[in-house]
Protein backbone atom coordinates (compact mmCIF):
# COMPACT_ATOMS: atom_id res chain seq x y z
CA UNK A 1 0.00 0.00 0.00
CA UNK A 2 1.16 3.48 -0.81
CA UNK A 3 2.45 5.14 2.71
CA UNK A 4 1.20 8.87 1.41
CA UNK A 5 0.70 11.04 3.89
CA UNK A 6 -1.52 14.20 4.62
CA UNK A 7 0.43 17.37 3.94
CA UNK A 8 -2.30 19.66 4.54
CA UNK A 9 -6.06 20.17 3.90
CA UNK A 10 -7.47 23.30 2.24
CA UNK A 11 -10.89 24.09 2.71
CA UNK A 12 -13.27 27.16 1.02
CA UNK A 13 -16.75 28.16 0.89
CA UNK A 14 -18.81 26.62 -2.37
CA UNK A 15 -22.29 26.82 -3.25
CA UNK A 16 -24.67 23.74 -3.26
CA UNK A 17 -27.92 23.11 -5.61
CA UNK A 18 -30.30 25.18 -3.50
CA UNK A 19 -27.36 28.04 -3.34
CA UNK A 20 -26.68 27.58 -0.04
CA UNK A 21 -23.11 27.48 1.48
CA UNK A 22 -21.27 24.44 1.96
CA UNK A 23 -18.26 22.75 2.60
CA UNK A 24 -15.26 21.84 0.11
CA UNK A 25 -12.04 20.51 1.46
CA UNK A 26 -8.96 19.58 -0.38
CA UNK A 27 -6.50 16.59 1.03
CA UNK A 28 -2.83 17.60 0.06
CA UNK A 29 -0.56 14.65 0.05
CA UNK A 30 3.37 14.05 0.73
CA UNK A 31 3.69 12.14 -2.82
CA UNK A 32 1.47 15.22 -4.76
CA UNK A 33 -1.70 13.60 -5.46
CA UNK A 34 -4.66 15.74 -3.81
CA UNK A 35 -8.16 15.71 -3.97
CA UNK A 36 -11.47 17.38 -3.32
CA UNK A 37 -14.35 16.68 -1.47
CA UNK A 38 -17.97 18.69 -0.87
CA UNK A 39 -20.86 17.91 1.66
CA UNK A 40 -24.46 17.89 1.02
CA UNK A 41 -27.10 19.36 2.61
CA UNK A 42 -30.37 18.22 3.79
CA UNK A 43 -34.18 20.11 4.44
CA UNK A 44 -35.94 17.10 6.22
CA UNK A 45 -33.02 17.09 8.53
CA UNK A 46 -33.92 13.99 11.28
CA UNK A 47 -33.55 15.21 15.13
CA UNK A 48 -30.53 12.82 15.80
CA UNK A 49 -28.31 14.03 12.79
CA UNK A 50 -24.65 14.99 13.74
CA UNK A 51 -24.19 18.91 13.75
CA UNK A 52 -23.90 20.70 10.48
CA UNK A 53 -21.97 23.90 11.55
CA UNK A 54 -23.19 27.50 10.18
CA UNK A 55 -22.33 30.63 10.90
CA UNK A 56 -25.31 32.17 12.05
CA UNK A 57 -24.35 35.80 11.10
CA UNK A 58 -26.95 37.07 9.25
CA UNK A 59 -25.18 39.39 6.85
CA UNK A 60 -23.89 36.73 4.59
CA UNK A 61 -26.36 34.08 3.04
CA UNK A 62 -29.11 34.77 5.77
CA UNK A 63 -26.50 32.81 8.49
CA UNK A 64 -25.99 30.31 6.35
CA UNK A 65 -22.39 30.44 5.67
CA UNK A 66 -20.08 27.74 6.50
CA UNK A 67 -16.93 29.93 7.33
CA UNK A 68 -16.63 28.54 11.01
CA UNK A 69 -16.19 25.10 9.66
CA UNK A 70 -14.00 26.20 6.86
CA UNK A 71 -11.39 27.13 9.54
CA UNK A 72 -12.20 24.45 11.39
CA UNK A 73 -10.86 22.66 9.09
CA UNK A 74 -7.71 24.91 7.49
CA UNK A 75 -6.80 25.96 11.09
CA UNK A 76 -7.79 22.73 13.62
CA UNK A 77 -8.34 19.99 11.32
CA UNK A 78 -5.39 19.99 9.12
CA UNK A 79 -2.24 20.67 11.61
CA UNK A 80 -3.36 17.49 13.12
CA UNK A 81 -3.82 15.46 10.30
CA UNK A 82 -0.05 16.30 8.93
CA UNK A 83 1.98 13.30 8.61
CA UNK A 84 -1.15 10.98 9.23
CA UNK A 85 -1.16 8.14 6.41
CA UNK A 86 -4.05 9.39 4.31
CA UNK A 87 -4.52 5.42 2.91
CA UNK A 88 -5.44 4.04 6.60
CA UNK A 89 -9.00 5.84 6.48
CA UNK A 90 -10.00 4.49 10.27
CA UNK A 91 -7.08 6.56 11.80
CA UNK A 92 -7.75 9.63 9.44
CA UNK A 93 -11.30 9.48 10.99
CA UNK A 94 -10.49 8.47 14.75
CA UNK A 95 -8.04 11.69 14.29
CA UNK A 96 -11.45 13.82 13.28
CA UNK A 97 -13.72 12.23 16.05
CA UNK A 98 -11.37 12.97 19.00
CA UNK A 99 -10.50 16.17 17.85
CA UNK A 100 -14.26 16.86 18.05
CA UNK A 101 -14.68 15.19 21.32
CA UNK A 102 -18.39 15.51 21.35
CA UNK A 103 -21.27 12.86 20.57
CA UNK A 104 -22.41 14.58 17.43
CA UNK A 105 -19.75 17.16 15.91
CA UNK A 106 -21.35 19.91 17.53
CA UNK A 107 -17.50 20.93 17.88
CA UNK A 108 -15.96 20.67 14.60
CA UNK A 109 -19.28 20.26 12.51
CA UNK A 110 -20.11 17.34 10.53
CA UNK A 111 -19.80 19.44 7.43
CA UNK A 112 -16.16 19.83 8.09
CA UNK A 113 -15.31 16.44 9.46
CA UNK A 114 -17.32 14.80 6.67
CA UNK A 115 -15.44 17.00 3.76
CA UNK A 116 -12.20 16.15 5.14
CA UNK A 117 -12.59 12.33 5.48
CA UNK A 118 -14.17 12.25 1.82
CA UNK A 119 -11.46 14.10 0.68
CA UNK A 120 -8.77 12.39 2.45
CA UNK A 121 -10.31 9.00 0.68
CA UNK A 122 -10.19 10.24 -2.75
CA UNK A 123 -6.62 11.68 -2.64
CA UNK A 124 -5.49 8.41 -1.17
CA UNK A 125 -7.38 6.34 -3.84
CA UNK A 126 -5.58 8.88 -6.40
CA UNK A 127 -2.02 8.41 -5.20
CA UNK A 128 -2.83 4.79 -5.15
CA UNK A 129 -4.15 4.73 -8.71
CA UNK A 130 -6.97 2.86 -7.80
CA UNK A 131 -10.82 3.93 -8.49
CA UNK A 132 -12.28 5.18 -5.42
CA UNK A 133 -15.15 2.16 -5.69
CA UNK A 134 -12.05 -0.34 -5.71
CA UNK A 135 -10.37 1.90 -3.30
CA UNK A 136 -13.41 1.77 -0.78
CA UNK A 137 -13.99 -1.56 -1.28
CA UNK A 138 -10.83 -3.05 0.12
CA UNK A 139 -10.91 -6.18 -2.26
CA UNK A 140 -14.85 -7.37 -1.01
CA UNK A 141 -17.73 -7.94 -3.15
CA UNK A 142 -18.66 -5.28 -4.97
CA UNK A 143 -21.85 -4.40 -7.46
CA UNK A 144 -23.86 -1.56 -9.08
CA UNK A 145 -27.06 -0.49 -6.70
CA UNK A 146 -30.58 -0.27 -7.85
CA UNK A 147 -31.42 3.11 -8.74
CA UNK A 148 -34.42 5.09 -6.66
CA UNK A 149 -36.13 8.24 -9.07
CA UNK A 150 -37.71 10.24 -7.26
CA UNK A 151 -39.55 11.43 -9.87
CA UNK A 152 -42.32 13.46 -7.85
CA UNK A 153 -41.47 15.71 -4.96
CA UNK A 154 -43.86 16.55 -1.98
CA UNK A 155 -43.34 18.09 1.96
CA UNK A 156 -40.09 20.26 2.08
CA UNK A 157 -38.82 19.45 -1.33
CA UNK A 158 -41.58 20.76 -3.20
CA UNK A 159 -44.57 23.46 -1.94
CA UNK A 160 -48.52 23.07 -2.77
CA UNK A 161 -47.18 19.69 -3.99
CA UNK A 162 -48.50 16.34 -2.25
CA UNK A 163 -47.65 15.61 1.70
CA UNK A 164 -45.47 12.21 1.07
CA UNK A 165 -41.94 13.41 0.12
CA UNK A 166 -40.78 11.87 -2.89
CA UNK A 167 -42.63 8.98 -5.07
CA UNK A 168 -40.10 6.88 -6.61
CA UNK A 169 -39.38 4.70 -9.34
CA UNK A 170 -37.33 1.48 -8.91
CA UNK A 171 -36.42 -0.68 -11.84
CA UNK A 172 -35.09 -3.48 -9.53
CA UNK A 173 -36.27 -5.57 -12.16
CA UNK A 174 -34.11 -5.06 -15.43
CA UNK A 175 -30.81 -6.80 -16.09
CA UNK A 176 -28.52 -4.00 -15.84
CA UNK A 177 -27.89 -0.61 -14.30
CA UNK A 178 -27.55 1.59 -17.71
CA UNK A 179 -30.99 -0.07 -18.63
CA UNK A 180 -32.37 0.70 -15.48
CA UNK A 181 -31.26 4.26 -15.79
CA UNK A 182 -33.04 4.20 -19.30
CA UNK A 183 -36.20 3.03 -17.49
CA UNK A 184 -36.05 5.70 -14.89
CA UNK A 185 -35.89 8.63 -17.42
CA UNK A 186 -38.00 7.35 -19.40
CA UNK A 187 -40.78 6.71 -17.06
CA UNK A 188 -39.71 10.51 -15.89
CA UNK A 189 -40.40 12.49 -19.30
CA UNK A 190 -43.70 9.97 -19.96
CA UNK A 191 -45.04 11.00 -15.91
CA UNK A 192 -44.29 14.78 -17.15
CA UNK A 193 -46.23 14.30 -20.02
CA UNK A 194 -49.00 12.51 -18.14
CA UNK A 195 -48.21 16.25 -16.10
CA UNK A 196 -48.76 18.28 -18.48
CA UNK A 197 -51.53 16.85 -20.27
CA UNK A 198 -53.92 16.75 -17.06
CA UNK A 199 -52.52 20.19 -16.48
CA UNK A 200 -51.42 19.34 -13.26
CA UNK A 201 -48.11 21.24 -13.06
CA UNK A 202 -44.69 19.87 -13.93
CA UNK A 203 -42.54 22.31 -12.52
CA UNK A 204 -39.40 20.31 -10.57
CA UNK A 205 -38.95 20.38 -6.91
CA UNK A 206 -35.48 20.64 -4.97
CA UNK A 207 -34.06 16.71 -6.33
CA UNK A 208 -35.51 17.04 -10.14
CA UNK A 209 -38.74 15.18 -9.37
CA UNK A 210 -42.19 16.88 -10.36
CA UNK A 211 -43.66 19.15 -7.97
CA UNK A 212 -47.46 18.13 -8.75
CA UNK A 213 -50.52 20.13 -8.04
CA UNK A 214 -52.49 16.97 -6.71
CA UNK A 215 -55.45 16.71 -4.16
CA UNK A 216 -54.66 13.21 -2.81
CA UNK A 217 -51.43 11.35 -2.27
CA UNK A 218 -52.73 8.06 -3.88
CA UNK A 219 -53.09 10.13 -6.95
CA UNK A 220 -49.32 9.89 -6.88
CA UNK A 221 -49.42 5.91 -7.32
CA UNK A 222 -51.71 6.03 -9.99
CA UNK A 223 -50.27 8.45 -12.18
CA UNK A 224 -46.78 6.85 -11.65
CA UNK A 225 -48.09 3.46 -12.47
CA UNK A 226 -50.21 4.67 -15.71
CA UNK A 227 -46.25 6.40 -16.57
CA UNK A 228 -44.53 3.14 -15.79
CA UNK A 229 -47.18 0.99 -18.01
CA UNK A 230 -47.15 3.93 -20.76
CA UNK A 231 -43.31 3.57 -21.11
CA UNK A 232 -43.32 -0.02 -21.87
CA UNK A 233 -42.22 -1.50 -18.69
CA UNK A 234 -44.28 -4.15 -16.32
CA UNK A 235 -44.89 -2.49 -13.18
CA UNK A 236 -44.33 -5.60 -10.21
CA UNK A 237 -42.10 -7.26 -11.89
CA UNK A 238 -39.83 -4.77 -13.79
CA UNK A 239 -40.54 -1.37 -12.05
CA UNK A 240 -41.23 -0.71 -8.82
CA UNK A 241 -42.07 2.09 -6.52
CA UNK A 242 -40.89 3.04 -3.36
CA UNK A 243 -42.04 5.66 -1.05
CA UNK A 244 -40.20 8.26 1.06
CA UNK A 245 -43.06 9.39 3.49
CA UNK A 246 -40.29 12.34 5.88
CA UNK A 247 -43.44 11.78 8.48
CA UNK A 248 -41.42 13.39 10.90
CA UNK A 249 -42.27 16.42 9.36
CA UNK A 250 -46.74 15.86 9.29
CA UNK A 251 -46.64 14.54 12.71
CA UNK A 252 -47.64 16.79 15.88
CA UNK A 253 -48.47 15.31 18.92
CA UNK A 254 -49.02 11.67 18.40
CA UNK A 255 -50.84 12.15 15.04
CA UNK A 256 -50.17 12.52 11.33
CA UNK A 257 -51.53 15.66 9.20
CA UNK A 258 -52.19 15.28 5.53
CA UNK A 259 -52.53 18.17 4.70
CA UNK A 260 -52.65 18.01 0.95
CA UNK A 261 -56.06 15.55 1.98
CA UNK A 262 -56.99 18.12 4.33
CA UNK A 263 -56.71 14.68 7.09
CA UNK A 264 -55.02 13.68 10.60
CA UNK A 265 -54.58 10.08 11.31
CA UNK A 266 -53.30 8.34 14.18
CA UNK A 267 -50.41 6.25 14.02
CA UNK A 268 -52.41 3.14 13.22
CA UNK A 269 -54.69 4.76 11.05
CA UNK A 270 -51.44 5.98 8.92
CA UNK A 271 -50.47 2.25 8.84
CA UNK A 272 -54.13 0.97 7.50
CA UNK A 273 -53.41 3.32 4.76
CA UNK A 274 -50.24 2.37 3.84
CA UNK A 275 -51.29 -1.42 4.10
CA UNK A 276 -54.18 -0.15 1.64
CA UNK A 277 -51.38 1.67 -0.88
CA UNK A 278 -49.26 -1.71 -0.33
CA UNK A 279 -52.62 -3.89 -2.03
CA UNK A 280 -53.32 -2.39 -4.40
CA UNK A 281 -49.52 -1.00 -6.01
CA UNK A 282 -46.33 -2.51 -6.60
CA UNK A 283 -44.75 -0.91 -3.45
CA UNK A 284 -41.50 -2.22 -3.01
CA UNK A 285 -40.23 0.50 -0.58
CA UNK A 286 -41.10 2.69 1.92
CA UNK A 287 -38.67 5.30 4.01
CA UNK A 288 -39.76 6.98 7.14
CA UNK A 289 -43.56 5.90 6.95
CA UNK A 290 -43.31 6.88 10.64
CA UNK A 291 -42.00 9.81 12.89
CA UNK A 292 -38.29 9.23 14.07
CA UNK A 293 -39.50 9.02 17.79
CA UNK A 294 -42.47 6.23 17.30
CA UNK A 295 -40.57 3.56 17.95
CA UNK A 296 -43.93 1.49 19.35
CA UNK A 297 -45.27 2.53 15.68
CA UNK A 298 -42.00 1.95 13.69
CA UNK A 299 -42.18 -1.84 15.57
CA UNK A 300 -46.50 -2.37 14.27
CA UNK A 301 -45.11 -0.92 11.34
CA UNK A 302 -42.93 -3.81 10.98
CA UNK A 303 -45.22 -6.74 12.04
CA UNK A 304 -47.71 -5.18 9.52
CA UNK A 305 -45.98 -5.21 6.46
CA UNK A 306 -42.27 -5.82 6.99
CA UNK A 307 -42.61 -9.26 5.09
CA UNK A 308 -43.39 -8.10 1.85
CA UNK A 309 -42.08 -4.38 1.86
CA UNK A 310 -38.95 -2.90 2.89
CA UNK A 311 -39.35 -0.61 5.52
CA UNK A 312 -36.49 1.71 5.86
CA UNK A 313 -35.13 4.00 8.27
CA UNK A 314 -33.98 7.71 7.60
CA UNK A 315 -34.52 9.93 10.43
CA UNK A 316 -34.95 7.37 12.50
CA UNK A 317 -31.63 5.97 12.58
CA UNK A 318 -29.45 8.94 11.12
CA UNK A 319 -26.79 6.94 10.22
CA UNK A 320 -26.02 6.28 13.72
CA UNK A 321 -24.77 3.08 14.54
CA UNK A 322 -26.06 3.23 18.31
CA UNK A 323 -29.88 3.82 17.13
CA UNK A 324 -29.53 1.49 14.38
CA UNK A 325 -28.39 -1.28 17.03
CA UNK A 326 -31.81 -0.31 19.08
CA UNK A 327 -33.80 -0.62 15.48
CA UNK A 328 -32.77 -4.20 15.34
CA UNK A 329 -33.12 -4.89 18.80
CA UNK A 330 -36.47 -3.87 18.39
CA UNK A 331 -37.12 -4.72 14.92
CA UNK A 332 -38.22 -1.86 14.44
CA UNK A 333 -37.87 -1.70 10.07
CA UNK A 334 -35.83 -4.01 7.80
CA UNK A 335 -33.64 -1.45 6.32
CA UNK A 336 -31.68 1.76 6.82
CA UNK A 337 -30.43 4.57 4.61
CA UNK A 338 -27.15 5.61 4.95
CA UNK A 339 -25.95 9.43 4.48
CA UNK A 340 -22.45 10.75 5.17
CA UNK A 341 -23.32 13.63 7.04
CA UNK A 342 -25.33 12.36 8.87
CA UNK A 343 -22.79 11.14 11.27
CA UNK A 344 -19.79 13.04 9.78
CA UNK A 345 -17.14 10.48 8.58
CA UNK A 346 -16.86 7.77 6.27
CA UNK A 347 -15.59 5.34 9.11
CA UNK A 348 -18.97 6.06 11.10
CA UNK A 349 -20.80 5.67 8.05
CA UNK A 350 -19.11 2.29 6.95
CA UNK A 351 -19.66 0.56 10.64
CA UNK A 352 -23.60 1.95 9.97
CA UNK A 353 -23.66 0.01 6.40
CA UNK A 354 -22.28 -3.18 8.04
CA UNK A 355 -24.50 -3.73 11.34
CA UNK A 356 -27.00 -3.09 8.76
CA UNK A 357 -26.35 -5.77 6.24
CA UNK A 358 -24.96 -7.96 9.39
CA UNK A 359 -28.99 -7.27 10.87
CA UNK A 360 -29.33 -9.00 7.07
CA UNK A 361 -31.29 -5.34 6.51
CA UNK A 362 -31.18 -3.89 2.70
CA UNK A 363 -29.26 -0.24 2.82
CA UNK A 364 -29.90 2.37 0.92
CA UNK A 365 -26.99 4.89 0.04
CA UNK A 366 -28.21 8.12 -0.57
CA UNK A 367 -27.76 11.59 -1.47
CA UNK A 368 -29.39 14.79 0.12
CA UNK A 369 -31.77 17.24 -1.02
CA UNK A 370 -29.11 20.06 -1.32
CA UNK A 371 -26.60 18.50 -3.71
CA UNK A 372 -23.42 19.17 -5.52
CA UNK A 373 -21.42 17.73 -8.22
CA UNK A 374 -19.43 15.50 -6.22
CA UNK A 375 -20.05 11.78 -7.19
CA UNK A 376 -18.49 10.42 -4.25
CA UNK A 377 -21.45 8.60 -2.92
CA UNK A 378 -21.64 6.58 -6.18
CA UNK A 379 -19.09 4.95 -5.42
CA UNK A 380 -19.28 4.14 -2.29
CA UNK A 381 -22.60 2.24 -3.30
CA UNK A 382 -20.21 -0.06 -5.43
CA UNK A 383 -17.30 -0.16 -2.67
CA UNK A 384 -20.02 -1.21 -0.28
CA UNK A 385 -21.99 -3.04 -2.39
CA UNK A 386 -24.88 -1.40 -0.32
CA UNK A 387 -27.30 -2.60 -3.40
CA UNK A 388 -29.41 0.44 -3.52
CA UNK A 389 -29.02 4.12 -3.74
CA UNK A 390 -31.22 6.66 -4.11
CA UNK A 391 -30.06 10.18 -5.63
CA UNK A 392 -33.17 12.18 -7.01
CA UNK A 393 -34.92 12.32 -10.54
CA UNK A 394 -32.97 11.71 -13.74
CA UNK A 395 -32.79 15.52 -13.89
CA UNK A 396 -30.87 18.10 -12.43
CA UNK A 397 -27.43 17.85 -12.96
CA UNK A 398 -26.35 17.90 -9.32
CA UNK A 399 -28.71 14.20 -9.26
CA UNK A 400 -26.86 12.64 -12.99
CA UNK A 401 -23.95 12.99 -11.81
CA UNK A 402 -23.89 10.38 -9.56
CA UNK A 403 -26.20 8.05 -12.34
CA UNK A 404 -23.35 8.90 -14.64
CA UNK A 405 -20.76 8.02 -12.63
CA UNK A 406 -22.32 5.24 -12.07
CA UNK A 407 -22.89 4.26 -15.90
CA UNK A 408 -18.71 4.94 -16.43
CA UNK A 409 -18.20 2.47 -13.42
CA UNK A 410 -20.54 0.09 -14.88
CA UNK A 411 -18.69 0.32 -18.34
CA UNK A 412 -14.91 0.29 -16.83
CA UNK A 413 -16.09 -3.18 -14.89
CA UNK A 414 -17.05 -4.65 -18.26
CA UNK A 415 -18.15 -8.69 -17.73
CA UNK A 416 -17.19 -7.76 -13.88
CA UNK A 417 -20.45 -6.03 -13.31
CA UNK A 418 -23.19 -6.85 -11.47
CA UNK A 419 -26.04 -5.21 -11.40
CA UNK A 420 -28.00 -6.23 -7.98
CA UNK A 421 -31.49 -6.15 -9.14
CA UNK A 422 -34.03 -7.84 -6.98
CA UNK A 423 -30.80 -9.37 -4.77
CA UNK A 424 -30.96 -6.16 -3.05
CA UNK A 425 -34.40 -6.58 -1.04
CA UNK A 426 -33.34 -9.99 -0.16
CA UNK A 427 -35.98 -9.94 3.23
CA UNK A 428 -39.23 -9.65 1.25
CA UNK A 429 -41.14 -11.15 -1.20
CA UNK A 430 -39.36 -11.29 -4.67
CA UNK A 431 -42.36 -10.30 -6.67
CA UNK A 432 -45.22 -8.55 -5.17
CA UNK A 433 -47.46 -9.36 -7.88
CA UNK A 434 -50.71 -11.76 -6.41
CA UNK A 435 -48.87 -11.71 -2.87
CA UNK A 436 -51.56 -11.48 -0.46
CA UNK A 437 -51.51 -9.25 3.29
C1 LIG B 1 -34.44 12.28 2.61
C2 LIG B 1 -33.53 13.30 1.96
C3 LIG B 1 -32.96 12.95 0.65
P1 LIG B 1 -33.17 15.65 2.91
O1 LIG B 1 -35.30 12.64 3.43
O2 LIG B 1 -34.28 11.09 2.42
O3 LIG B 1 -33.91 12.65 -0.34
O4 LIG B 1 -34.00 14.59 2.05
O5 LIG B 1 -31.79 15.67 2.36
O6 LIG B 1 -33.92 16.96 2.75
O7 LIG B 1 -33.20 15.17 4.33
MG1 LIG C 1 -35.73 10.41 3.90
Amino acid sequence: MAKAAVEKVTAREVLDSRGNPTVEATAHLSDGASAWAMVPSGASTGRYEALELRDGDGSRYGGKGVLKAVANVEQVISPALKGVAAGVQEAVDRILVELDGTPNKAKLGANATLAVSMAAAKAASASQGKPLHVYMSGGGPAGLPVPMFNILNGGRHAHNSIDIQEVMVVPAGLPSFAEALRCGAEVYHTLGRLLRERGLGSNVGDEGGYAATLSANLDALALICAAIEDSGYRPGDECFIALDAAASEFYDDGNYTLACEGRTLSSDELIDLYRSWVQEYPIISIEDGLHEDDWAGWRELNRVLGARVQLVGDDLYTTNPRRIQTGVQEAASNAVLIKPNQIGTLTETLEAVSMTKAAGWGSVMSHRSGETEDTTIADLAVGWNTGQIKTGAPCRSERLAKYNRLLKIEDELGDEASYAGMAAFPHICSRMKGASL
